[in-house]
Formats: structure tokens, sequence, C-alpha cells
């Protein structure tokens, strides 16, 4: 390009050598996180265009080269000479950090959020990036290559004058990414999101690439349906899924919530389609309101009795479950991971728009509001139970020290950071198992048969059975309020089940029993799954372990394959003896262990895993199965 270089396109360069140069700083991280992150930071600015009302339709693609085109209807980036610059608007979009949603002002921006770095970031990590623009019968194209301008914006064709969009492409770089391939699940699960909290914007996901598939989503309902979908395998309580709606001091809520018959509170929240794990200012005005307004109403319908005390919150949240999505101009994040609402106009706001619909919702619907009122009490009951169980233990620990578990083999070693305690399943694994460890810091908990499944237990049984008590008490976090983490004495915890349906099926309870009561363990990757050898090949005197088939035919490519080769196919844990147990799955030296994630990005979906697999209903459960079998072998949450 024979154009000179003045100040603003030297900044420029700058900027985004400084995303290549540090890119977790811009994108979170380089593995497929980051990887998938590219699309919805592209994809958020669409949907900007869709809450400012002049996008209807999205269609996202993943290429046969894994690169990934997004197309709006939108109005289409700006093209002419933003004056600051002296560039196309569009060029300063895609090049210039932060400029993302600068022009227009004011509205709700998904792309101003936590996340939204904006598209120069995408630009500055992509091989190669094209954006083509529709607008008043043109079509515009600009091409970047790892963020720079290789060709400047052209008219390149005509369209009918009343086509409006953008469309982007983009190859994630490879240079940057360690992870370059695309996971159609992952993408489908957080654009289904997305839809759900866009009421009426219409997402199609497609993959061109092996394995064709295609899937849209469009919810006139917007998250009255994104409840129902996350009730779907629990039976709901009543028919009715509640939704509230309203503008307060420029806060747009939105609340749906609708209760079934399982003890667990799922509630999720969202501050402009954004996932606020940690909740915040909109989810406190949402307990407010809905205890507050629950327990008026009890009250004055005498499904309450002046002398029985309220209910708590919690009590009134058992199987609820909501979504709280606001909308607000300038959102304050807070906490550690800037990951809470802090605007204080939202607490008010949902208070008052939650607390004035429900209470005319319950008058309309009595039947619904006594469904609620006596699974509430029921729910008060069992934790008073839970309580009284919880204290006895408190008070027993409190007068014998710390009690471990009598089926606990502890270790030696008193510092935390380099313990691990392997959960195991049954009495003689767990017996080899305490023959292999390494004593100093391994510690071993044998668990007898099934565990309980928390899924279908109140609180009262759970704090009541004998293998959960042993691990709550192992672990030496406590539990529930109680719960701290400083407290924790092994710093992995290793879940170590035979590797068939039964021991997937053990893994999973237990998965279920951390990810609700605990979840702070695994979500500060202290979970664990061991993963013991499927064979054993032999071979004059000499030993191979194959951890799967593919493994185990390189194997016997390698060594060859002939008769004098004894491959053993291990059934279960039981089979090893201790020494084997120690080499295959124990020593920190050679085994191979599964750190279990949380992605919260995904955390809506995570739940409907779990309940998929662990509730009543056989037939959406062989469903997952079949749909997810790579997923439910290894258990990879
Ligand atoms: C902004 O306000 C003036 C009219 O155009 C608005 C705009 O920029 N709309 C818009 C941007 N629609 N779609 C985009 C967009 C789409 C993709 C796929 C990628 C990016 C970076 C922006």
């Amino acid at each position: 390009m024979g154009t000179e270089y003045g100040a603003d396109q030297i900044q420029i360069l700058e900027g985004l050598e400084a995303v290549r140069k540090r890119p977790g700083m811009y994108i979170g991280s380089t593995s497929a996180r980051g990887l998938h992150h590219l699309v919805y930071e592209i994809v958020d600015n669409s949907v900007d265009e869709a809450l400012a009302g002049f996008c209807t339709e999205i269609d996202v693609q993943v290429n046969e080269d894994n690169s990934i085109t997004v197309l709006d209807d939108g109005r289409g980036i700006p093209v002419d000479i933003q004056k600051k610059a002296g560039l196309p608007a569009v060029e300063v979009v895609f090049t210039v950090l932060h400029a993302g949603g600068k022009f227009g002002g004011g509205g709700y921006k998904v792309s101003g959020g936590l996340h939204g770095v904006g598209a120069s970031v995408v630009n500055a990590l992509s091989e190669w990036l094209e954006v083509e623009i529709y607008k008043e019968g043109k079509v515009y194209h600009q091409r970047y290559e790892r963020g720079k301008v290789v060709s400047p914006l052209s008219v390149t064709g005509s369209c009918s004058p009343e086509m409006h969009g953008t469309r982007v492409c983009f190859l994630p770089d490879r240079e940057i990414f360690e992870e370059t391939v695309y996971d159609y699940d992952t993408l489908r699960i957080r654009l289904q999101e997305t839809a759900f909290l866009t009421k009426a914007l219409k997402i199609t996901l497609r993959d061109d690439r092996e394995e064709k598939r295609e899937k849209t989503f469009h919810y006139e309902g917007g998250i009255k349906e994104f409840v129902t979908y996350l009730n779907k395998g629990k039976a709901p309580l009543y028919d009715q899924v509640l939704y509230c709606e309203g503008i307060r001091d420029k806060v747009y809520v939105e609340v749906s919530m609708q209760h079934n018959d399982s003890y667990t509170e799922n509630i999720y929240t969202f501050v402009n389609n954004i996932n606020t794990p940690e909740g915040g200012t909109h989810l406190t005005g949402f307990r407010n309101a809905l205890t507050k307004t629950f327990n008026d109403y009890a009250r004055k319908n005498k499904l309450l009795k002046d002398s029985e005390p309220s209910l708590s919150g919690e009590d009134i949240r058992e199987g609820l479950t909501a979504i709280i999505s606001v909308k607000i101009e300038e959102p304050q994040f807070e906490g550690q991971t800037k990951q809470k609402l802090g605007n204080s106009e939202a607490r008010l706001a949902v208070d008052s728009i939650v607390s004035e619909q429900l209470t005319y919702f319950l008058e309309q619907n009595p039947a619904v509001a006594k469904a609620m009122c006596e699974k509430s009490i029921l729910a008060q009951r069992a934790r008073a139970a839970a309580r009284k169980a919880r204290d006895l233990t408190r008070r027993k620990t409190a007068l014998e020290g710390m009690a471990l578990p009598g089926k606990l083999a502890d270790c030696s070693n008193k510092d935390p950071e380099k313990c691990e305690i392997y959960i195991v399943e049954g009495d003689s694994a767990g017996g080899s198992a305490k023959t292999a460890r390494s004593r100093d810091t391994q510690a071993i908990l044998p668990l007898r048969g099934k565990i309980l499944n928390v899924e279908k237990a109140r609180l009262d049984k759970i704090y009541g059975n004998a293998e959960i008590k042993a691990m709550i008490t192992a672990f030496g976090t406590g539990i529930h309020d109680d719960f701290d983490i400083s407290k924790l004495r092994y710093n992995k915890i290793i879940i170590m089940t035979d590797a068939d349906v039964d021991g997937a099926h053990i893994s999973t309870l237990l998965l279920t029993f951390l990810y609700r009561f605990m979840p702070e363990l695994i979500r500060q990757g202290h979970v664990y799954l061991a993963q013991p050898p499927l064979y054993k090949v032999e071979k004059s005197k000499k030993v191979w372990y194959a951890y799967s088939d593919s493994e185990l035919n390189s194997i016997l490519m390698e060594i060859g394959r002939d008769n004098n080769n004894k491959i053993q196919r291990y059934k279960g844990l039981g089979e090893m003896d201790a020494e084997q147990l120690w080499e295959t799955t124990m020593d920190p030296e050679r085994r191979i262990l599964l750190r279990v994630n949380m992605d919260d990005d995904v955390a809506s979906e995570l739940d409907l895993t779990f309940t998929t697999l662990m509730g009543d209903q056989v037939e959406p459960r062989r469903e997952f199965i079949e749909a997810n079998a790579k997923y439910v072998q290894n258990l990879d949450i």
C-alpha cells in the first residue's frame, strides 16, 4: 500500500501486536476456550444489533477448514470515513483496540460487557479475516491478515437495494491457539443460550465439516422457554412458567421461573446476555422479592398459620429453576473474577418488578401457590432435621477433635498441598489401593457400592448417609454454609472406579454430589478422575498397558501382532494386584489423571447433563448417552 504511515496507524499496529504478544490477556486463554470465545466475540456484535432492534437473524457456520463465518441481517457496519481516525469506520472496528460499540451510543450492549474485547482482538488473532457489508445495493469488502489490512475497503459487487447486513469470516491463527478445531456442541450450547436470552432472534448453526450438522434456535418465548428447556427431564410442580418483565430506572428486567419436584435450586443470572456465575444485585433483588412476596401471600391466605414460622428463602427456592436476565446501559462488575453484578439500581428494579408481578400471579393462580407452599413447608421440615443431624456431628467433632472416618486410610504428610485422596469403589479395590499407595501423601477412602443419588434425596437423608458423611469429614471443608475451601485437607480428590459402565455410573454419582454440594472444589480444579488401563499386553516378559483401544492397536503395531502376546482386558480395578495398580493408576510419575473442569461459559447445560444422567426418566438419559457417548465414556464434564 502506497499510503503514508501517520501516528494513528503506527499506534494501531502496536495495539494489535500487543494482543498477539499476550493473547491470554485479551481472550482469557489460547486453549479451546479462547478459540471458542473468538466466535462469541464476533456473534456478540450481531446480538447487539438485534438488541438495538435492527437484526432478526444470525447464521454461524463452521467451514471445512475450521474457519468461521458469521452473517447477520443488521444495518451493516458503517463504511463511511471516521473523522478522528481518517479511516472507514469498519476498518477502525477491526484494527483499533477497544473500538467496539463506540458509535451510536446508548442502548444495551453485549459486547460492552465483561468479555467484550471486540472484533479487533479476533482480527489480531486470526491468520486472515474478511468482512463483507451489504448496504444500499453495494457489497463492501476488506481483508486483513494477522490484524493487518491487506486490501483497502472497496466495493466488490452489488446486491439488491433492500439487502443489509454484515458477514465476517475468519481463520484462528495456528501460531496462537493450541487448539484450532471447533467443537460443535460447545458452540451449540452457547448459541442456544444466546437465542433463549434474546427473544425472537433466530440463530442458525451449521457445521460444514465431515459430520454435517445444522440447528436453528428461535424462541418467541425467550427465557420462558429456557426454563421449560432446563426443566426437561424433571417433573414440574405445576404447568405454568412464571414470567415477569418490566423496566425500572432504565434497567430492563426479565425473570422466568418454575418449580420441579427435585431438591436443587437452579438459578442462572445474566446481565446484557453475559452469564454472571457469582450472581450480584439482580440475584439479591430476586431472592428478596420471592421470599417476602411468598410469605406475605401465604400468611394472608392462611397457607401459613400465625403460629408457624416464616418460610426461609432457601425453603421457597427448593426445586426452583429460574432465569434472571437484566439489561443495563453501564453494568459494573465486581468480585474476584469480575463476574458479579454491582449496580444497586438492578437490585431495586428486579425486587419491585418481581414483587408486583409475582403477587398478581399468586392471586390469579391459587393452585400453583398452594403447590409451592406445600413443597416449601416440606423443605422447611427437612432442613430442620438436617440441621439437627449436622449440629450433632458438629458437637461430636468438637468433643472428639477431628473424628476422621474409620474407613479412611489417611496419609502421614500434614501439608494439604502435597496430599491427595483416592475415593475408591468397593472394599476390595480399596484394599489393593491401601497396599499400593505411597503412604506419605496418598490417602484412601473406600466407598461401599452405589452411593446415594443426591439428585433424588432430600437434605436430611443426604446428611444422614454414611458414605457422604465420610467424604465430608475426610475432605475437611465442611459443606453448605460451613464450606471453607481453606480447610481442604487434600489438594487432589481423585475418583477411582472400574473402567466399565457401573464404574462410570459411580463416578457420575460422586461428581453429582461434588457438583451440587462443593462446586468450588471442581471450579478450582481439585477434582480428578483416575484412568485405570483397559488392557495389559505381555510379550516375552515385557509388559505394556493400554488406556484406550487406539493405544492398544498402536502397541500391537509396534511389537508385532502375534499369538505369543497375551492380551488381558481389565474388567475392574480388582483384577490388578497392588503393584499393578500402583504402576498403572496411582504412581504420580506414570499415571494419567483427568482433571474435571467446570466451564462457566455453559453452566446451564452442565446442570442439564447431571439431571439427564441422574434423573428418573430413562428415555432422555438413553438419548443423552447415545448423543454424547464420547463424553460419558471419559466423564470429562
Ligand atoms: C452500528 O450503528 C450504526 C449502524 O450499524 C451498527 C452496526 O455496526 N451494526 C452491526 C455490526 N451489525 N452487525 C455488526 C457486526 C457483525 C459482525 C458479524 C461482526 C462485527 C464486528 C459487527
